[in-house]
């Protein structure tokens, strides 16, 4: 099976989430510049608008990077038209089956990743040529799938011959030494990453993340079929009474309309849409993105160390 790093083109297994309204050229070279895989994020944004982007990440990283689809927008089939022109290295993709654009990609020399939340589409998407998956736990931020992390890496790995990518509740070594035992051959790390010094969201949502405690996130949306992990907040007890009440859809929408740009730009930590993973809890200080992921990948290191000195020892943990 082909390494994670040689189809990233990284020294480190390791890709930005997307984060949609976020993850411009500044997050995303950063990223790369530090070892991973930075991530320009397209969702909700337009194609002249990733097309910049895309030439700014160039003129501030050498290193290779990605863009991410989100396949619920509206203009997929334009921002697909920039990513082939533009050549760029990688694309991931969320909210959706990417199959009927990976012959284009893959003529186009971009190696594909889609991220799926259930085996189904990730054998769909393997059979169609994708390179690898991200397989996202519900644990993760933004727009999510039922399965966790823990239950489903294994079976992805069973159900696939190409490498698992594993997301979803990771945001520091022990979490990436885990997803390896669980068989992934990389990681994806978004809530982390928000807070990196070169991410250029509000500080107020910065501090809100660094802030946050394990119970602090929500899933809202359930009953409309897009569910969406954010931080609770006015807005998320507005949306749940609503979908309590059986409100419809449309209701729920409106509610909803502008409000990961309210929080995103405007920092409006009431009634903003505050997406985060549940691993908010863990991230406690605002690093660049070099030393987030050399600090996890040395945390990773000290982990199998110690556990090989257990092994030596013959005593089993
Ligand atoms: O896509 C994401 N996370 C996102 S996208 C996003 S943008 C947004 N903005 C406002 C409201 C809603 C979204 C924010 N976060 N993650 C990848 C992901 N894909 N998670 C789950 C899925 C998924 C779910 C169902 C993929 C496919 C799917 O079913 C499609 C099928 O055909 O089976």
């Amino acid at each position: 099976m082909v390494n994670v790093c040689e189809i990233l083109g990284t020294e480190y297994p390791i890709i930005q989430g997307a984060m949609a309204r976020i993850a411009d050229c500044h997050l995303a070279a950063a990223v790369s510049n530090g070892g991973g895989l930075g991530i320009i994020a397209a969702g909700g944004q337009s194609a002249d608008w990733l097309r910049e982007e895309i030439k700014k990440t160039r003129k501030m990283t050498d290193k290779p990077f990605g863009v991410n689809i989100m396949l619920l927008a509206d203009n997929v089939d334009e921002l697909m038209d920039v990513v082939c022109e533009e050549k760029v290295k990688v694309i991931t993709t969320g909210a959706g089956n990417p199959g009927k654009y990976i012959p284009r990609l893959k003529e186009n020399g971009i190696k594909v990743i889609p991220v799926v939340a259930s085996v189904a589409l990730a054998k769909r998407v393997a059979r169609a040529g994708a390179d690898a998956i991200v397989a996202e736990g519900t644990e993760a931020g933004g727009h999510i799938g039922e399965n966790t992390t823990m239950a489903m890496m294994p079976q992805m790995v069973d159900a696939v011959d190409i490498p698992v990518i594993a997301a979803g509740g990771i945001a520091d070594g022990r979490g990436i030494a885990a997803a390896y035992m669980l068989g992934a051959k990389g990681v994806q790390v978004g809530t982390r990453f928000l807070v990196a010094s070169e991410c250029t969201v509000a500080q107020s949502y910065k501090d809100t993340i660094i802030k946050a405690k394990d119970t602090d996130t929500v899933a809202t949306g359930r009953s409309t079929g897009h569910p969406v992990r954010v931080i609770k907040n006015k807005l998320t007890r507005q949306v749940l009474k609503l979908e309590k009440q059986n409100a419809d859809e449309e209701e729920i929408n409106a509610l909803c309309i502008g409000k990961l740009t309210a929080a995103v730009v405007d920092g409006d930590m009431d009634y903003g849409s505050v997406m985060s993973g549940q691993v908010a809890g863990l991230v406690k200080k605002e690093q660049s993105a070099a030393e987030i992921i050399a600090e996890m990948f040395k945390e990773v290191e000290a982990i199998y160390e110690d556990r090989n000195r257990i092994c030596r020892a013959g005593r089993a943990v």
